[in-house]
């Protein structure tokens, strides 16, 4: 198929016809223009810059011709298309390469723009058609989705969720002042500023009205917050028309906002509102809104037929608002093109764009599951082991008020995940850790109390309440050179926010191959068996949503010291392989101390000085076993860990011997332990405290099955049902008792 010639027809019609009919000032020369002067009175767009500006405007238009072409013939992938939003070059001139950038779908013109900035242009062309045909070779996803993103352009790729890169580009804006005033080493200039792009039914998602929110509330307290917001408004989402003056109203209405709206059927004017817009958020490190109005030329997608919901009136009257006829009028006007000249340079780009899109149809496109997965989750376990080690004894001593640790004795899981917490912060500057109520008070259960105190503001910080802003925060921090630890306060409020970690921080390397990774560990205290109270929202036993995450690691200590080696091995997998991982705090063992008697401590454990971390390193996905017992394998984790092993001392009195497999790691499983401990073993019981359905169980007999296990397997879950207030919890809970009959039933 590759080397057909496209198509190379007379520029559209409406184009043609209007640019024709452009008046041409008297004594107007060609090449006579001083590049330098203002494309127009009083702008401060040159009309040397406009020429420029105009050249990615219209690669971009037939960009999207290209799209089409590229699909029709079977070798393109994506029409999504720029036609309309043109006059975002502008925006991309008003501000710095080197200010990060988080754009929309339709912000092509913006990224070739950028890319002329970077010297790059026609491989900003080629980046963009590359995408399209999904080839191997594109250089930000190589082939993985059709994004705007390159590294050296300073444009980090987004998806396709719409809103959903607002929370991100929020926390970025906030942790680069952050991360500077803290001394960690930034990607950008310390005076960068962050812009974000969207469209105007996108405005409506509770994403980014909670996302703009956050932004105002942060700069409401005198945070800096350096994010230019760009509202390309076309006045349309797919089919459903935005009310007229509905978005001005909404974007402009918003407390400690800059508010702009600018025509952008006119270059110039958006260049210079956006000139003045970067300036005040890079001087006063402050949000501003910069709402451009744009029009959607050729559908919302290729496979779009607008004809079915819009008029012929109304479609014509988005071609009369073309944005390359402006910025054609502005250059006639400024005699700089006549209109024949502005028709052959759009037939020459055309041209150029089309021969390119001809070419990169041969280039490779991804073969293999293993091509298409290489950048999900790269796993570097020595590196990470290599990454663990403490703070010098001066700063132990002070971050823990001279009382180490390793000298208090036996700690409860709480304790130890606040030491190990201690530890960290004491040791890496980067590391961070906010969420709702986790300074001041410390958190509702005292996980991370003190740590304000010892690390300062800067470095332990309460949130706002809302979710998606604290997972944004943590994914802007990431990527600003923090390493941040929010902390969700229950597991089952992870649920509203679920897309951060799901679509965002999951996909970013997926979609950058690497280039670019959001270091995460995302505290989130989860789990039942807190005695009735708290209902469902503070016994939430639901991982399903978590595990089917690629790459995700998600962690669930049962024990106070494996609490501390999985914290340390999550955060040093964050720093080194730019992991995102969830780590799961059982609530109801936060302060358990006994094991089977009251009283006999058997749940404590004592803090490892640090010259016995390494001996005590647990690497990702390796479980715990106890007891040696042949019998029966009890394959558990979390609070079925203290049950099981109870309900395997009585077994083991009535003389069944039980080894009890702690899993610890819930993503990706200890596979290899399992079968192996299994096989040691005539049978499996596995006791897992999430759901029937969906539950950990599920993936662990899995696991059993596709290993071969010949073995008798049964498993014991909780039911699939919320968890109800008060005694009537234990009805669908998994119980101790339920283990212990289950292994009798399984041997008997
Ligand atoms: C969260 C989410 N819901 C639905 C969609 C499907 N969708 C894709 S584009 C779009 C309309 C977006 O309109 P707008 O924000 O105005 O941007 P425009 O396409 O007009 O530039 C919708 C509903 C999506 N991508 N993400």
């Amino acid at each position: 198929m590759s080397g057909q010639q496209p198509p190379i027809g007379r520029p559209d019609r409406h184009l043609n016809e209007a640019v024709r009919a452009l008046p041409v000032p008297a004594g107007a020369r060609t090449g006579s223009a001083d590049l330098a002067s203002p494309v127009k009175p009083g702008s401060g767009l040159t009309i040397g810059r406009c020429l420029e500006l105009f050249d990615a405007q219209l690669a971009s238009r037939h960009a999207d011709e290209a799209a089409r072409w590229l699909r029709a013939r079977g070798t393109g992938y994506y029409t999504i298309g720029s036609s309309g939003h043109e006059s975002n070059a502008g925006i991309a001139a008003a501000l710095r390469l080197t200010d990060p950038a988080l754009l929309h779908y339709r912000s092509g013109a913006f990224y070739l723009a950028r890319a002329g900035q970077a010297a790059r242009f026609t491989a900003g062309i080629a980046d963009v058609l590359l995408g399209m045909t999904a080839s191997a070779n594109e250089p930000i996803s190589g082939g993985r989705h059709k994004v705007f993103g390159n590294k050296e352009l300073n444009v980090i790729p987004q998806t396709s969720t719409i809103a959903s890169h607002l929370p991100r580009a929020v926390g970025l804006a906030f942790a680069i002042p952050r991360a500077v005033r803290l001394g960690v080493a930034l990607p950008w200039p310390a005076d960068s500023i962050v812009v974000v792009s969207f469209g105007d039914a996108s405005v409506n998602h509770s994403t980014a009205a909670g996302a703009v929110n956050t932004a105002a509330y942060c700069s409401y307290q005198g945070l800096p917050v350096p994010l230019l917001l760009v509202c390309e408004d076309n006045g349309l989402g797919i089919s459903v028309r935005t009310p007229p003056g509905w978005t001005a109203q909404a974007l402009a209405s918003r407390p400690q906002l800059r508010y702009t709206a600018v025509d952008g059927t006119d270059i110039a004017d958006v260049y210079d509102a956006a000139v003045a817009a970067a300036s005040y958020v890079r001087e006063r490190r402050a949000p501003a809104i910069l709402h451009v109005s744009a029009v959607r030329i050729g559908g919302h997608a290729g496979s779009d037929a607008e004809s079915a919901y819009r008029s012929p009136a109304e479609i014509a009257a988005d071609l009369g608002r073309d944005p390359l006829i402006g910025t054609a009028a502005l250059l006639v006007a400024a005699g700089a093109l006549t209109p024949d000249e502005v028709l052959s340079r759009y037939a020459q780009s055309r041209r150029a764009v089309l021969d390119m899109a001809a070419q990169v149809e041969a280039e490779p496109r991804l073969s293999s599951a293993a091509q298409v997965m290489a950048p999900l989750a790269p796993r570097r376990p020595a590196s990470v082991a290599a990454a663990i080690w403490p703070a010098s004894k001066r700063r132990r001593l002070r971050a823990f008020g001279g009382r180490l640790p390793e000298e208090q004795g036996a700690l409860t899981l709480a304790q130890a995940i606040n030491a190990t917490l201690t530890d960290e912060l004491a040791a890496h500057p980067d590391v961070v850790v906010f969420g709702e109520d986790v300074a001041r008070k410390g958190g509702v259960y005292g996980v991370t109390k003190g740590l304000l105190s010892a690390f300062g503001a800067g470095r332990i910080f309460d949130s706002l309440l809302d979710e998606q802003s604290i997972i944004g925060l943590g994914l802007g921090a990431g990527l600003a050179g923090l390493l941040p630890v929010p902390e969700i306060q229950y597991l089952a409020y992870l649920h509203n926010a679920a897309d951060q970690v799901r679509g965002e921080a999951a996909t970013l390397s997926f979609f950058s191959q690497g280039q670019y990774r959001n270091p995460m560990v995302l505290r989130i205290a989860g789990l039942a068996y807190q005695e009735g109270f708290g209902g469902h929202f503070h016994n939430d036993n639901a991982v399903g949503a978590l595990r089917d995450i690629p790459g995700l690691i998600v962690a669930c200590p049962a024990r106070p010291d494996d609490a501390s080696a999985m914290l340390r091995t999550c955060l040093a997998s964050a720093r080194e392989d730019g992991s995102v991982c969830v780590f799961l705090e059982p609530i109801a063992l936060y302060h358990e101390r006994d094991l089977h008697a009251r009283g006999d401590g058997g749940w404590l454990a004592g803090y490892d000085p640090p010259w016995l971390w390494t001996l005590g390193h647990c690497p990702v996905g390796q479980g715990r076993v106890y007891g040696e017992g042949t019998d029966l394998l009890i394959a558990t984790f979390g609070n079925g860990v203290r049950m099981s092993l109870r309900a395997a001392a009585r077994l083991s009195e009535a003389g069944i011997g039980c080894r009890v497999l702690d899993l610890r790691w819930l993503a990706p499983l200890p596979v290899d332990e399992l079968v192996r401990e299994a096989s040691l073993t005539r049978a499996v019981l596995v006791a897992d405290e999430t759901r029937r359905s969906g539950g950990v169980s599920e993936g662990v007999l899995t696991a059993l099955i596709d290993a071969g296990f010949a073995g008798r397997i049964t498993r014991v879950t909780s039911e699939d049902s919320f968890v109800p207030l008060g005694d009537a919890a234990a009805t669908v809970l998994l119980s101790e008792a339920a283990i212990e009959a289950a292994a009798r039933d399984l041997l008997y």
